[in-house]
């Protein structure tokens, strides 16, 4: 099954003049359908933006390729265990993935379909992870982040601005289809992306050694949902990244070159009572993953796989609830009014990145 592609040029040239008032154009109430849609049954979008060009995901490839393939003494000068890794590179072998430590997760898994169960990872992901974090934060705040300076490795004098650049181009083209999520949903145009200022936003790339993890059935990350809003991620060099369909059938996501992938989160789901639900996924070793493997090794390229990944979050001190008609769901009690930084810090503590409270 191919998912569809929504290019969003024709509501980046007209949305300034939406007030949501307007009526919108057949095409633009067609396509906003379309992407709720699609986020609905699918926890997945794929979109085009104008802004986000395959060069500037190939500059951040590049550099995150040169960065993962330094030695591990290197990297480990970034790693911040005291600071629960909120910051600078995560090791492989220490984010666990949800299906492993959820036992509600794991009977459900075992009732599913032999042909759609996921890999059973057997233990933490082998993938690396680096945090870098994305925009202004709130100077007075419930939830203080930890007090810490980004963390930029020696040697690497491109990293802000190429770190920077690709981040706020992903939080642009996610804001854009928060807006359309949103009118397609029946809410006002801005009922997510109000939510979303000052979120404490990740760009996360992940890192997957191929030389040393290149054989099939490898678990890179270990089905799981993502906990922020909406992930977004650029096309990786490497295929690998599953999805489960909100009717259960897992799908292999292929994503077209120009285009980027977007995965709905657990706080969409909060906030739409469970209308749209946080996809499911997982990143595995697969026949299609040793073709690009041998293909990049004939060609002399990189061997590790790198997602370029942002996780936009609702800001930390915004009250996660069904919102507009949602609230009269009738599963709206299963979202109680939560902050968005409580739930957070709860779904930390159990994937290990976070002490245990
Ligand atoms: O590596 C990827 O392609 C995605 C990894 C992932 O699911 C995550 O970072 O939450
Ligand atoms: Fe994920």
């Amino acid at each position: 099954m191919d998912l569809p592609v929504i290019d969003l040029s024709t509501y980046l040239a007209t949305s300034h003049e939406l007030s949501d008032a307007d009526e919108l154009s057949p095409e633009l109430s067609r396509l906003c359908d379309d992407v709720s849609r699609s986020l609905r049954e699918t926890g997945a979008l794929l979109v085009k933006d104008p802004r986000c060009s395959v060069e500037d995901n190939d500059r951040f490839i590049a550099m995150m390729e040169r960065y993962f393939e330094s030695p591990v003494e290197f990297k480990r000068l970034q790693e911040r265990p005291n600071l629960h890794y909120q910051v600078g590179v995560t090791p492989e072998g220490v984010e666990v993935p949800r299906s492993l430590v959820d036992e509600e997760m794991q009977e459900k898994l075992s009732a599913m379909p032999k042909e759609y169960q996921p890999h059973s990872p057997k233990g933490p992901d082998r993938k690396w992870r680096y945090f870098w974090r994305i925009g202004p934060r709130p100077s007075n705040t419930r939830f203080q982040e930890l007090n810490s300076e980004p963390v930029i490795p020696d040697g690497f004098l491109e990293w802000k601005d190429t770190m920077d650049s690709w981040g706020y181009k992903m939080i642009s083209a996610i804001e854009v289809v928060a807006e359309m999520a949103a009118i397609g949903f029946g809410l006002s145009k801005d009922a997510f992306t109000s939510l979303m200022k000052q979120g404490p936003h990740l760009l996360a790339p992940t890192g997957s050694d191929l030389q040393r993890y290149g054989q099939e059935g490898t678990v890179f990350a270990g089905y799981h949902y993502d906990l922020n809003f909406l992930t977004i991620h650029g096309r990786s060099r490497f295929p690998g990244l599953n999805i489960w369909l909100r009717n259960g059938q897992k799908v292999e996501v292929k994503v077209p070159v120009g285009c980027l992938l977007i995965q709905t989160g657990k706080q969409i789901e909060w906030l739409t009572a469970g209308d749209c639900i946080a996809g499911m996924h997982e990143v595995v070793c697969t026949d299609r993953t040793i073709e690009a493997i041998k293909l990049a090794s004939e060609q002399n390229r990189s061997l590790w796989r790198i997602s370029s990944t942002l996780f936009a979050h609702i800001a930390s001190d915004a009250i996660l609830k069904p919102l507009g008609h949602f609230a009269e769901s009738p599963l709206a009690s299963s979202y109680p009014p939560t902050h968005a930084g409580e739930y957070v810090e709860q779904e930390l503590a159990i994937i290990n990145l976070k002490g245990k409270k």
